[in-house]
């Protein structure tokens, strides 16, 4: 990034040294030097170990099974871990060989929602019926369950 840096002030330097009549240059030069700083950010973002969280709707531990294995079984997926109260999946991937979008579908393919994409119908049937998130009567029913496992956690 530095040795870009440098290379755009002696090109700058370069342009007015020439009186820079010549805009065509000036505007082509500029352009080279965004698309190869771009091309280096890209670059440099896959990185090995990416870090990021999607959130995925799910009541409980069966959903939280489910979606992390489809998470994991995505090529490049390190890590993923799903919390239950949160309903966020955090993820460890190589960013060379997946992304955000490759996960996504992993995971609506099983029948869970993301933030942005709905599961399709076929997918979100093949959940077991207690896991049917999008339903108001099992959330309410895993509201208690949660507060009862809560409660336990506490009772240590
Ligand atoms: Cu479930």
């Amino acid at each position: 990034m530095v040795q870009f840096l440098v290379l755009i002030t002696i090109w700058d330097y370069d342009l007015k040294l020439f009186n820079a009549n010549n805009l065509k240059i000036y505007i082509m030069k500029k352009l080279l030097i965004i698309t190869l700083l771009l091309a280096v950010t890209t670059s440099f973002s896959q990185s090995k170990n990416e870090r990021a969280s999607i959130e995925v709707d799910g009541v409980c531990m069966m959903c939280k099974a489910r979606i992390e294995k489809a998470a994991i079984r995505t090529k490049g997926v390190k890590s993923a871990v799903w919390s239950v109260k949160t309903h966020e999946l955090k993820l460890i991937y190589d960013g060379r060989k997946t992304n955000l979008d490759s996960i996504k579908s992993s995971v609506l393919n099983v029948g869970h929602d993301t933030m942005d994409l709905k599961a399709t119908e076929e997918a979100y049937n093949t959940v077991h019926p207690c896991c049917r998130y999008r339903d108001n009567e099992v959330i309410d029913d895993h509201k208690g369950e949660k507060e009862e496992n809560d409660h336990d956690e506490h009772a240590h």
